[in-house]
């Protein structure tokens, strides 16, 4: 890439077993098949200090306030900013599992307020853009390993998908949504036709912020 042309912020977001890390794999192949500098990422990055802390939460084997693993969640995005803000500025592309918008969505399930979650996310790069897998939960519970951590249960995941759907109308101009009941193949000719025409477009832009 030449000098000054950035990298893309690419995330996937959806409720558990929709398809995320299958797409992400898909498009972190495609990409680099046509020699364009990309890495993959995804959040929780479970080997910090504080994500062997969600780690522990999410497997069961530890209990922590609703706000305090909010917040932590939010840190271990924010313990990485430099990272991702260095390398989408050295131009490689970044196709990322899960950001705030899961934070948001899980946190705001278990009823703590919209707005109190959304607080931490704000300052964070903004992606430029989020493809948001949907699928009725229980058209997902019957997929590899559903039950397994904590919050792998279909009433609970209908609650997120409702916030997913929120948060997808309000930040509507960088959100696509995606029947995730499609087959693998269709999905990702979908979601590698719409980043191929977003990189050259956002390469020259400047990062911006949540708000
Ligand atoms: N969490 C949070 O609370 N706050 C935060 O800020 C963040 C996360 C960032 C861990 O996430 C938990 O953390 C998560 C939210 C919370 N809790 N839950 N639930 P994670 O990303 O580490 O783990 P995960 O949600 O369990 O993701 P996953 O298991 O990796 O699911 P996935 O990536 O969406 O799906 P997949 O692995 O690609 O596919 C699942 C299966 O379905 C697999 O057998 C595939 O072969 C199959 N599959 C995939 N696509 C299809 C299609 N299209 N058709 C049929 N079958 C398919």
């Amino acid at each position: 890439m030449s000098a000054g042309k950035r990298g893309a912020l690419i995330i996937f977001e959806g409720c558990d077993r929709s398809g995320k890390t299958t797409q992400s794999r898909l498009l972190v192949e495609l990409l680099k098949s046509k020699g364009i500098p990309t890495l993959p990422m995804n959040f929780p990055e479970r080997s910090s200090s504080i994500g062997q802390v969600i780690n522990s939460y999410l497997t069961n084997s530890k209990d922590l306030p609703d706000e305090v693993i909010h917040l932590m969640f939010s840190a271990n995005r924010w313990e990485h900013m430099n990272q991702v803000k260095q390398k989408l500025l050295e131009g490689t592309t970044l196709v990322v599992d899960r950001y705030s918008f899961s934070g948001v969505a899980y946190s705001a399930a278990k009823g703590l307020d919209f707005d109190w979650c959304y607080a931490p996310e704000r300052g964070l790069i903004k992606p430029d853009a989020v493809f948001y897998l949907r699928a009725p939960s229980n058209d997902l519970t019957n997929r590899g390993q559903y039950g397994e951590e904590r919050y792998e249960k279909v009433e609970f995941q209908g609650r997120v998908a409702e916030v997913f759907d929120r948060i997808c109308s309000k930040e509507a101009s960088y959100f696509h949504k995606f029947d995730a009941t499609q087959s693998v193949e269709d999905l990702h000719a979908q979601i590698g036709s719409i980043t191929e025409e977003l990189l050259p477009k956002v390469a020259t832009q400047p990062l911006d912020t949540l708000s």
